[in-house]
């Protein structure tokens, strides 16, 4: 029994000393300043492998960006160059730090955005100093900071020429093909596990006329296609640790054609909610209405004229939507085996699943207050003299 243990605690310890050859080596071959001296797994990202790094000069944020997904780093690593680096010009010309507001790539040793080796793909990039990320809302105020900080990347991201972007992970918010892939998977049932979710099953079925609402209105060019971040949670955000300002944007992995529903609809359901994505108990999980107004003002403030009037009929639907859509990922996953949202535990994507869906149920009931508070600010921010 001993001897099982302190096997089992030997190859961890060498697994861990591998990884750190591993790190250190991929430093060597970036632009960084100063001797490295530590690095930690860091943020609770779902996708990508996340470390702070910490040299005798500065601080870094290094990535193993995730190559099962990103199957195309080149393509994603240049979409992400030319976002970041036209947000750190339109920062510097609005006379702010760009390092202290900005995502910002550090370049390889050749110039290059990414470095590949036998073990994969890594990005670099500064971190953004005396920054804090939250995974749950804690105060209104900085749920209504993170609506402007979402909703001014939106405004600016309208000046940008969507045609030199690729569509990195095409149909991301096409809910009909997440809805199909489902039933893909339901149909396999490979490990068995459907019979335990009969009732989140039942409920993502009895909504599928629901699911291509948005996808039609863009096709028939009824609402913009405009370059969304479609990624937009709560801990995609950095604020100031004191001031407690919003102070970046980041995750950039996702910057495509999309709607601007998605964006707001997203920011809505993680932070609109009382609970942390994967509560295990439903009686903590509600929607709470009064952030729910404080993101739509701090929201069309930020975005002002930018917001036509078919999309402001369907951002109350778009957080339904992108909750449901979510929801549909998240046990999805769970019947294939867990092998997209990274786990720290068995059932949590059946846990992520059950907290979107109590909040489909608490949203739908309080559809119409939503739209109401909606048009309120449209009336204030959006609509012309
Ligand atoms: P993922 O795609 O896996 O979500 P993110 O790019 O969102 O990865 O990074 C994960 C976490 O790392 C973020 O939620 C945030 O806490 C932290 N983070 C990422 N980039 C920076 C940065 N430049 N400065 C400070 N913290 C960062
Ligand atoms: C993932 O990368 P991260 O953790 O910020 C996912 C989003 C989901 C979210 C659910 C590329 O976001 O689409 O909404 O988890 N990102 C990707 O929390 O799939
Ligand atoms: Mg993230």
């Amino acid at each position: 029994m001993l001897l099982k243990l302190a096997i089992t605690l030997y190859n961890k310890f060498e697994k861990v000393m591998k990884m750190k050859a591993e790190l250190m080596k991929v430093l060597e071959e970036f632009q960084i300043e100063g001797k490295v001296l530590t690095f930690s797994p860091y943020g609770s990202g779902h996708i990508n492998l996340t470390y702070l790094v910490e040299t005798t000069a500065k601080r870094y944020i290094l990535q193993k960006i995730n190559h099962n997904l990103f199957k195309e780093v080149d393509k994603l690593m240049h979409n992400i160059e030319a976002v970041s680096e036209y947000n750190r010009k339109i920062a510097f010309e609005k006379g702010k730090d760009p390092d202290r507001v900005c995502l910002s790539l550090i370049y390889t040793k050749s110039g290059k955005s990414y470095l590949t080796n036998q073990e994969g793909y890594y990005r670099l990039y500064k971190y953004i100093e005396d920054s804090v990320c939250y995974q749950l809302v804690e105060k209104p105020e900085d749920f209504y900071e993170s609506a402007v900080a979402f909703g001014s990347f939106a405004a600016m991201l309208s000046e940008f020429d969507a045609s030199t972007l690729f569509e990195i992970l095409p149909n991301f918010h096409n809910t009909p093909i997440r809805y199909d892939n489902f039933l893909k998977s339901l149909e396999k049932d490979i490990l068995d596990r459907a019979k335990e979710t009969e009732a989140e099953i039942e409920f993502i079925q009895k909504r599928k006329c629901l699911y291509s609402k948005i996808v039609d209105l863009l096709a028939e060019g009824k609402m913009p296609t405009k370059v969304t971040h479609n990624d937009t949670k709560l801990n995609n955000v950095l604020f100031h640790k004191d001031t407690g300002k919003a102070l970046a944007v980041i995750d950039f992995d996702t910057i495509m054609p999309g709607s601007i529903c998605y964006d707001f609809g997203d920011s809505i359901r993680f932070g609109c909610s009382t609970a942390l994505e994967d509560e295990r108990d439903l009686d903590k999980v509600h929607f709470r209405l009064d952030l729910f107004e404080e993101y739509v003002k701090g929201f069309l403030f930020a975005l002002g004229s930018d917001l036509t009037e078919v999309e402001k009929d369907n951002l109350p639907y778009g957080a339904i939507l992108m909750t449901i859509e979510n929801g549909i990922r998240f046990l999805t996953d769970y019947l294939d085996g867990d092998t997209y949202f990274r786990t720290q535990r068995p059932q949590q994507n059946l846990d992520r699943c059950r907290t979107q869906l109590k909040l489909v149920s608490e949203m739908e009931a309080n559809l119409t207050k939503m739209q109401e508070i909606v048009d309120k600010y449209y009336r204030i921010y959006c609509l012309k003299e």
